[in-house]
């Protein structure tokens, strides 16, 4: 069985793009999706699954992928609704499997899911990406958050980790995680997934946590799944194979010192979810988005898929953020999450992979 080719579709009357659009991009075979309007905390309850599914599967496209049930600050910090917080994630676990959830990618980071400080930055050809000016996260994060959130004031739209409810107590926010250490978090985090495991091996459900993006500390916040190590510490720390990783490459290689096809090759059997995202690095530490084909970024990405192709991954796989081409741009597409270079990406990582079928025994 070969790898399972998957898109992230933001839901109808929230992405510009059409299901009927997905359907012509060859190959792909499942709807990665969430409830967009939940907050960190809240029960997905039945009948809103329920009219998501009703969307997708005329389609013919499975619903496996849930990207993402996040997780609830309380949950991060210990802070006092954690465990309620824990049983409505658990009940939401225990509402998605009946639709033939098999995966969860959710994250662990601080405050932020990813983070850059330029949501449309030239390319070069026309095009634009998402962008990373290192010297712009030193200061203030409220000067990044307000220019984030400053495209949901205009265009109305959310970002998934970027709620407009917690951005707007920011400094409340970073007042509750300023005693959280690292070790702390890592020490929630057990807490979180010792609770959930239960239900996952009753369910089938893999957990499957996405690496943090950028890889480092961010504005004094810690930051934990940044490399092979840590990576390695989060799987033993609970071993189980229902613990597992949402492997992306962008988001590991933003650190240029992480080779991610070793990584794949050392952890393939708890990879559950593979994102490919490129990324370019430029010599001041910032870095950009880039097309999928190998030879536009830095990240390897032939490396990658000749790794998982070793292996004989048979997880679901995904493009990821892709560049916005032609007449995409602010308000008219989401950051990252156009139809054209996503679609462009998928024909790549697809015909990479038919060439090693064929060629590579
Ligand atoms: C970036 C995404 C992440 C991911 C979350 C999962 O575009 O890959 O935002 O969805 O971190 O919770």
């Amino acid at each position: 069985m070969p790898m399972n080719m998957t898109w992230r579709w933001y839901g109808a009357g929230n992405d510009a793009i059409q299901l009927s659009d997905i359907r012509q991009i060859p190959g792909v075979e499942g709807i990665v999706w969430a409830l967009h309007d939940k907050l960190p905390g809240q029960v997905w309850e039945t009948a809103e699954i329920q009219a998501v599914a009703d969307q997708i599967r005329p389609y013919g496209f499975h619903m496996d992928v849930v990207e993402s049930v996040n997780v609830s600050d309380d949950i991060k910090t210990a802070g006092p609704l954690r465990d309620q917080h824990i049983d409505a994630y658990i009940q939401t676990i225990r509402n998605l499997a009946p639709f033939g959830v098999k995966v969860i990618c959710y994250n662990f980071m601080p405050v932020f899911d990813w983070t850059r400080t330029d949501l449309f930055h030239p390319v070069g050809d026309g095009s634009t990406a998402l962008y990373y000016e290192a010297s712009k996260i030193k200061q203030d994060p409220r000067e990044m958050a307000d220019y984030v959130m400053s495209f949901t004031e205009k265009y109305h739209m959310t970002f998934p980790g970027w709620e407009p409810e917690r951005m707007a107590k920011l400094d409340e926010l970073f007042e509750r995680y300023r005693p959280v250490g690292k070790e702390d978090l890592w020490e929630n985090f057990r807490y979180f997934l010792e609770a959930i495991m239960p239900v996952c091996r009753e369910t089938g459900i893999k957990m499957a946590v996405h690496m943090d993006d950028p890889p480092w500390d961010i504005f004094g916040l810690p930051r934990l799944l940044v490399d092979e190590a840590s990576i390695g510490r989060f799987l033993k720390m609970v071993d189980d194979p229902h613990n597992c990783l949402t492997l992306c490459s962008g988001s590991l290689n933003a650190d240029p010192r992480n080779n991610v096809a070793d990584i794949v090759r050392k952890y393939c059997d708890r990879v559950a979810f593979a994102h490919i995202r490129n990324v370019k690095h430029f010599p001041n530490g910032d870095f950009s988005e880039a097309s999928h084909r190998d030879c536009d970024g830095d990240t390897g990405i032939l490396d990658i898929l000749k790794a998982y192709h070793d292996c004989g991954f048979q997880g679901y796989i995904r493009p990821d953020h892709g560049r916005h081409l032609w007449t995409e741009g602010p308000g008219t597409v989401r950051p990252g999450y156009g139809l054209y270079d996503r679609a462009l990406g998928v024909m790549y990582m697809l015909g990479v992979w038919d060439a090693l079928d064929k060629f590579d025994h």
